[in-house]
């Protein structure tokens, strides 16, 4: 070793040992906890004795926003927590920074303000010196998470989690330090002027204070590590700060030669550590991941990293787990970006808000692309003080996240003209529009003044709004929310309306910043539809849209809508609280369409059997005991695949982008799948258990039961009782149908979208068969229990103005206008159940069961007639099941 190399060695040791000058410890443990706002908590005398005590993080919304009842708790939770400073950090600077807290927090120490933070998702930071005293201390923190129109979130397609969510530290430093407190950043930001293949330079900005009594002269060191901690550049340069005082100042690093680059196929980083030294002690250090690379959009041929092109692929993510509300430990936002980097992806819209820290570190050590942005949702408010707090949120992030090498785009604004016309037209175009224009130019100009390295975005919904206020020319590249073939339109429609963009505005970046369909996994159809939450159209839809992007080389890339299913309180669709948008569940159990990803952007050959939504399947027993075809489908990316049945081949095929589909015939119980094929010389198999029941038919000797789920065309799986409820069909002479009417539909939507009280079977009582007139199933003799489901679903009819419908008479004085609906249902020629009014009866929106029993003589069969007094008679589901 030489003599340079050993001293420089020497060094790295050095400053190893004397990082411990700035100590962080968690601050996590043991807080009380109140969902309430009382008089006087704040102050050290208060009485918390009956509160809670809990660990952060923590959010007061974790059950609340998943039950049946209508909102969440959206207001005050308070917490407080006495502590005593460790006696060797006496003299030292204090400081506690909260990563998080959901949406404003007030925090005091020992009943004095120490300041107010507002936005729920950037962290913050006080310097608590003067106010601690010896012994015992107290925090208390006030955070709220209620309606606030000045500051952003004003409405989104998520749930607003209240709570200190994220990790909170305690730190101590020495008196000359690093200074980010003022917007809970480092105070140290790094850039890159110039990267290329042959040289890299780093430049620093930073800020420094000396709360000493006397003036500083400070030496700043710079050392580039390499990722075997090797110093590779150093730079040292003196600083003169006047006590009291902070000083910003700019370094500028050596040009290192031959740097090696950062992608997401080689995330390759350096760190750099930056040294404080006051008469030769170390007082502060801090250590940055510093990843090279340099990037730039075409509006023709898309993006481009170090110099070559890179199709973005990926996803957005919310910050939600099961059960856990937003309160997540750092490893769970790890693991989302393990997930995306097992998928194959490069990209990470990070939606729709600044994430934990912990999220971008892993994007910087795994590779993965990111866009960031501010909660600027739906909508802005026209006001001065919702400006302020947006353009606050908006330099927090760029401050605190700018070090992260994997951020390559800053995000404005969502969809922000979704709720366009909330206060009528006019006031639309004569106010909102241009503001929204207006405050978009300030976020931007901000962007660049913060960070002129990054590019930056908006996410646009479909509409031509965006284009009609000249939203398109704000920022540097235009992202498009798309979902054709979802809540509208078909979806080649998605290609032919980017095409006429792209020509439209030929000079524009496009990329598409989200597209999404929801799935469920309980709800199947072998004939899938739009928005019908079946995992069969959902994977037809992201088959179709990758194509479709993939074939066009001017759309830079995809963030499709969203790694994972999430909290979204107000939406109530078949998994009511929860968009299942997600390519995994909300717990991140992996949906097959996952896979379809894997096989198109991993190059690691594989295979999947994708039937792992679907692995319990229901069919009724045709004659011949053959089962009609299933179709199995294989998600894969090597040229040929065999599937065995039962350790049968099924045959051989080459699969069309990505997929093989084989119709095998399965039989009754465990089906035992394998899948095999070769890639790059590696033999790659799956297998997979698919599990069929078979129902004897209705007209057999051994049938049992009968479940259809009415009005739809999915079968929906019960995966208590193990069974399925049948997807609707007309009667068929023989064997068993509905007869009249049809499915019901909302905004041209199947079924309903508000929660059906009382059940936990959504799918089964969201859709019906509206002006149903009968039920028929033809089994033989024998004792049968017939039971049928109703719920009404048209939310305009009011219960209050049918109240007197039965004595007065439907359509009297008193009925509404609307479709009122009042029925009989005989069941095998006797009357069963009269004057049915669902809406009376039950309510709105709320699931009923009647079943009663019957003896079904030779040849009759079951019929159930509805017989119409008013209105059209309804049917949710039924269920016949033989007792004797
Ligand atoms: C969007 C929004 C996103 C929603 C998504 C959806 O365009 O940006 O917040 O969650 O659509 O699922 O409809
Ligand atoms: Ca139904």
């Amino acid at each position: 070793m030489n003599l340079q190399r050993y001293l420089a060695c020497l060094l790295c040791l050095l400053s190893l040992s004397l990082l411990a000058q700035r100590q962080t410890m968690s601050f996590n443990h043991s807080w009380k906890f109140l969902r309430d706002n009382p008089a006087g908590f704040e102050k050290p005398t208060f009485d918390d004795n009956s509160w809670k005590t809990l660990n952060l993080p923590h959010t007061w919304n974790d059950k609340d926003a998943f039950d049946e009842e209508r909102g969440y708790y959206q207001g005050f939770g308070c917490y407080r927590k006495f502590f005593t400073i460790p006696e060797h950090w006496a003299g030292k600077r204090i400081f506690i920074h909260f990563e998080g807290a959901n949406h404003t927090a007030e925090t005091w120490l020992n009943g004095q303000a120490l300041g107010k933070h507002q936005g729920g998702y950037t962290a913050f930071t006080y310097d608590i010196t003067n106010l601690l005293k010896p012994g015992q201390n107290l925090f208390s923190v006030r955070v709220s998470n209620a309606a606030d129109m000045t500051l952003a979130p004003i409405s989104a397609d998520f749930t607003f989690y209240g709570g200190i969510y994220r990790d909170v530290s305690l730190e101590a430093r020495e008196p000359v330090f690093f200074d980010g407190t003022a917007d809970g950043s480092k105070g140290l930001w790094i850039s890159y002027p110039k990267v290329s293949e042959a040289s890299a330079q780093i430049k620093v900005a930073s800020r420094i204070t000396n709360r000493q009594t006397q003036d500083a002269k400070i030496v700043v060191q710079h050392q580039l590590l390499d990722a075997g901690q090797n110093q590779v550049l150093f730079r040292s340069s003196g600083v003169a700060i006047k006590a009291g005082a902070s000083l910003e100042s700019d370094f500028t690093l050596p040009v290192l030669k031959q740097p090696k680059l950062w992608s997401p196929s080689n995330p390759y980083l350096y760190t750099l550590r930056t040294t404080l030294l006051v008469n030769q002690k170390v007082v502060d250090a801090l250590e940055q991941p510093v990843g090279f690379r340099w990037y730039r959009f075409s509006p023709d041929s898309g993006f481009f990293l170090n110099g070559k092109p890179l199709k973005l692929v990926g996803v957005c993510r919310h910050q939600d787990f099961k059960g856990l509300g937003n309160a997540l430990p750092d490893d769970y936002h790890r693991n989302d970006i393990a997930l995306l980097k097992e998928m194959g992806g490069n990209f990470l819209r990070i939606a729709h808000y600044p994430q934990d820290n912990a999220l971008l570190e892993a994007c910087d050590r795994m590779g993965v692309l990111a866009w960031e942005e501010v909660p600027v949702v739906n909508t802005i408010i026209v006001d001065t003080a919702f400006y302020r707090t947006t353009l606050q949120q908006l330099r927090e992030m760029i401050r605190q996240h700018k070090n992260h090498p994997s951020v390559i785009i800053w995000g404005s604004m969502n969809e922000v003209l979704l709720s366009v016309y909330r206060k009528g037209e006019k006031e639309f175009w004569e106010t909102i529009a241009p503001e929204t224009a207006k405050l978009a130019r300030r976020m931007d100009s901000l962007m660049k003044a913060e960070d002129p390295a990054r590019n930056t975005a908006m996410a646009f919904h479909y509409s031509e709004n965006y284009n009609k206020i000249g939203l398109g020319e704000v920022h540097d590249i235009v992202g498009w929310n798309l979902y054709h073939g979802w809540y509208h339109d078909t979806f080649a429609d998605f290609g032919t309306y980017l095409d006429k963009q792209h020509t439209t505005y030929p000079k524009r970046v496009h990329i598409i910043s989200e597209f999404g369909a929801g799935s469920d996994r309980r709800v199947h159809s072998n004939n899938p539809q739009i928005y019908d939450f079946t995992p069969e159209w959902k994977q037809a839809y992201h088959e179709s849209y990758l194509k479709q992007i993939m074939d066009r080389p001017y759309i830079a890339g995809f963030a499709l809508w969203n790694l994972v299913d999430f909290g979204s309180e107000g939406r109530k669709e078949t998994m009511p609280q929860i968009n299942n948008k997600g390519l995994v569940e909300i717990d991140r159990t992996k949906k097959d369409v996952f896979y379809f990803y894997k096989a198109a952007l991993h190059p690691q050959p594989m295979a999947h059997i994708a039937v792992r939504d679907y692995n319990f399947r229901v069919a009724y027993n045709p004659p011949n005991n053959i089962l009609s075809r299933q179709a199995i489908k294989v998600y894969t990316n090597l040229p040929e695949v065999e599937l065995f049945i039962n350790g049968k081949s099924a045959g051989v095929q080459n699969p069309d982008f990505y997929r093989a589909i084989f119709y095998v015939d399965l039989k009754a119980g465990d089906n035992y799948i394998q899948v095999a094929g070769t890639g790059r010389n590696m033999e790659v198999n799956d297998q997979a258990t698919v599990h069929l029941k078979v129902l004897p038919a209705v007209n057999a000797v051994g049938f049992t039961e009968l479940k259809v789920n009415v009005g739809s065309h999915c079968s929906y799986t019960d995966s208590d009782l193990q069974t399925a409820w049948l997807p609707d069909q007309d009667y068929v002479p023989g064997s068993w149908g509905s007869m009249g009417g049809k499915p019901y539909m909302n905004n041209k939507r199947r079924g309903s979208q508000s929660l059906v009280q009382f059940t936990k079977h959504q799918p089964l009582f969201q859709t019906q068969r509206d002006s149903i007139s009968g039920f028929k199933a033809d089994v033989l003799p024998g004792k049968y229990e017939v039971e049928i489901g109703l719920a009404e679903l048209n939310e305009k009819l009011k219960a209050a103005t049918i109240v007197n419908d039965i004595g007065g008479g439907v359509g009297g004085s008193d009925a509404q206008s609307g479709p009122a609906r009042l029925f009989d249902v005989e069941l095998n020629g006797q009357k069963w159940l009269s004057d049915i009014n669902p809406l009376q009866v039950l309510g709105t929106l709320r699931s009923g069961l009647f079943k009663t029993q019957v003896w079904v003589k030779a040849n009759e069969g079951i019929h159930i007639r509805f017989v119409s007094k008013a209105g059209k008679p309804i049917l949710n589901a039924v269920r016949i099941t033989r007792i004797q």
